[in-house]
């Protein structure tokens, strides 16, 4: 099984079904892509039905879209708990999942990774000033409380125990740290999504891919 990804230093969307196939314990390895030129763009092209990364090849068949592969993944391997047993942890897991993975255009295009803006590394950029970025991060220091107080009883995770939640946080999280966002000033008071983020930073899967990123 191979997980075809783009660049470790920006591609947020490779990194979440590799966090979570890592979770989940599969036997895969990695294969790069680029898509910086028209010539690589072409070339994903004919190996990514969506010409877009991740790409999870299976034998024959081809899962794009990291939502896509994690859901699959929760499937293929159930012993690994990839979303909360309890059923409303769960509603609220795919719920706050989903949103990251079709919202946040201000984070997204505000603080967005790039070869200027890794996700990876301890580099630092200053955030910038924008009322829909604000709005963003109040939105994600919302979000990131209340699951944590309301779910969180049981490990350090969003929903205690390791989830397919995490994975999709943990680009956010480097997006923190990178561009300084100051989440005090946008809700946090008690610091809980402060000590979350760091909580996502140091997990040894995601060390893994910074570490390969920094080579
Ligand atoms: N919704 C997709 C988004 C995938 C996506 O946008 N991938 C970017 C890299 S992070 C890509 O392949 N870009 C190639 C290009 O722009 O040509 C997913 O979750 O997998």
């Amino acid at each position: 099984m191979k997980l075809l990804i783009g660049p470790r230093q920006y591609s947020t969307w490779s990194l979440r079904p590799y966090l979570v196939l890592k979770r989940a314990g599969a036997d895969f390895t990695t294969l790069d892509a680029r898509y910086d030129t028209p010539e690589q763009k072409a070339a994903l092209s004919k190996v990514s039905p969506s010409g877009l990364v991740p790409l999870l090849m299976i034998g024959e068949d081809k899962i794009w879209d990291s939502l896509a592969i994690s859901e699959w993944a929760a499937e293929t391997y159930p012993e690994a708990g990839l979303w909360p047993a309890d059923a409303k942890a769960r509603a609220y897991a795919r719920a706050v999942t989903a949103e990251m993975h079709s919202g946040y255009h201000a984070l997204r295009h505000y603080c967005g990774t790039s070869y200027e803006h890794p996700q990876v590394g301890l580099s630092f950029a200053p955030a910038p000033e924008h009322p829909d970025l604000s709005a963003d991060i109040r939105r994600l220091v919302g979000v990131w409380t209340q699951m944590r107080q309301r779910f969180g009883s049981e490990g350090p995770w969003l929903f205690g125990r390791w989830s397919i939640a995490d994975a999709f946080f943990t680009p956010v999280a480097a997006r923190v740290r990178h561009f300084q966002l100051d989440l005090g000033a946008h809700g946090d008071e008690q610091s809980i999504a402060k000590t979350y983020a760091a909580t996502l930073l140091s997990n040894p899967d995601y060390l893994e891919w910074e570490k390969a990123a920094s080579v």
